[in-house]
């Protein structure tokens, strides 16, 4: 059965490129940095027997022969958020791999071939875009989006060409015949913890929206300006955060987190004449998460008017609430409760790439639990127990769907 030494000892190779001081890991899409990541994963996906390849943006496949042609799609992957933990990503690649090498050693052809991904940027931490490589899958990625740029003005398109992609192919880079896509991921947060579980059902992923809010005002003398005198852009921006804070705690599971603040020019004897932060507001139902929005665009102008600062919002990106497949649910808690494990259903806050395929297939997720609930960070940590737990529950819960 289920490897558990091997996909250890792969977790760790893995972790070794891009670590950090901290043992974190930093790993940015289109660098030569995750070529090599994925390189190594080939190299997994070969000792499990599969055709590998990647697809005209760089998604990275390997796929297991079958009986018939509808496809059954996991995956993750392996790209990072700056200094991020070990196992967001990762584990779903690696433990997609071992189900593979484990049926592969088992002489077991399933009915449906298995193609395990590493999707191409799922953070979105280089670009501001996230799940790129999914949304080419999902057939969604657009020319526009391929223009966003890095904090140095490459663009995406620029990127994939870096790489030795073809942007102009991306439309190839589409599935068809897909019959369920199933990721295994680690929670990142505390309910499985709390709960004594160490695995979980997923019953949807909250959909996030990031915006960019700027606010233009006067850089002035810090000694010679009286304060009645100001259009201090960086307290507009702190009174707008404040109350960015006070609107999402009046909405029960809605989060909103400003996670990148810049301001110029940046000198201590400076006024600070432009402000610009991010923005990622996420809540299970795109209602809700819209009412909080709108509330914070409403602030933000009432603020920024006060203080005759010019305030303007970009959108970054928006992605819709996902539920998961009742079907695929049912095969997971099956398979858990078939480890002995309580069988504990939970959202996901954090977004994945599954999101990019309502519409297409059915989707499903299995969490594996996080220690302490830290994630996107460095102590980010999950057991080798619940590894094992984990990934032999995406062993069944695939078994199941090749059977239905
Ligand atoms: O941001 C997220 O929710 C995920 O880590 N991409
Ligand atoms: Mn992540
Ligand atoms: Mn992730
Ligand atoms: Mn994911």
């Amino acid at each position: 059965m289920i490897n558990v030494e091997r996909i250890w000892k792969r977790l760790q190779e893995l972790s070794a490129i891009g670590r950090t001081e901290d043992g974190g890991v930093t790993r940015y899409s289109y660098t030569d940095l995750e070529a090599a990541a994925n390189e190594q994963v080939k190299t997994y996906m070969e000792e499990a027997g599969l055709a590998t390849g990647y697809d005209a943006i760089g998604n990275l496949y390997g796929i297991s022969k079958g009986k018939t042609e509808e496809t059954i799609l996991v995956g993750s992957h392996v790209d990072s958020v700056p200094n991020g933990g070990n196992f967001d990503g990762p584990l779903g690649v690696i433990a997609g791999i071992e189900v593979l090498q484990t049926l592969q050693e088992q002489g077991q052809e399933l009915n449906h071939p298995v193609k395990v991904m590493a999707f191409k940027d799922e953070e979105g931490s280089r670009f501001g875009l996230g799940m790129i490589g999914s949304r080419a899958v999902a057939g969604i990625l657009t020319p526009e989006q391929l223009q966003k740029q890095d904090a140095e003005g490459i663009s995406i398109y620029e990127a994939m060409k870096s790489q030795g992609y073809d942007p102009e192919k991306m439309t190839e880079a589409k599935l068809e015949n897909i019959k369920a896509y199933v990721e295994l991921h680690i929670e990142q947060g505390k309910v499985l913890e709390t709960a004594g579980a160490a695995a979980g059902i997923v019953s949807g992923i909250a959909g996030p929206v990031w915006l960019r809010m700027k606010l233009t005002g006067e850089a002035g003398h810090a000694g010679a300006t009286p304060m009645n005198q100001r259009r201090d852009t960086l307290v507009g921006a702190s009174l707008i955060i404040a109350e960015i804070e006070r609107i999402a705690k009046q909405y029960p599971e809605l989060v909103a987190t400003v996670g990148q603040i810049s301001v110029k020019p940046g000198g201590t004897n400076v006024i600070p004449g432009y402000s610009e932060w991010t923005l990622d507001l996420r809540h299970v139902q795109e209602s809700v998460r819209d009412e909080a929005e709108k509330a914070i665009r409403a602030i933000a102008k009432k603020v920024a008017s006060e203080r005759q600062l010019d305030l303007e919002i970009g959108e970054m990106q928006r992605i819709s609430p996902a539920p998961c497949s009742e079907s695929i649910q049912q095969a997971i808690q099956t398979s858990i409760e078939e480890e002995g494990v309580k069988p504990v259903t939970l959202p996901s806050g954090a977004g994945h790439d599954g999101m990019q395929f309502i519409g297409k297939w059915p989707m499903g997720m299995i969490f594996a639990r996080s220690l302490n609930g830290i994630s996107h960070n460095p102590k980010e940590w999950t057991t080798q127990e619940d590894v094992e737990v984990s990934t032999r529950v995406l062993y069944k819960t695939i078994l199941t769907l090749d059977q239905t």
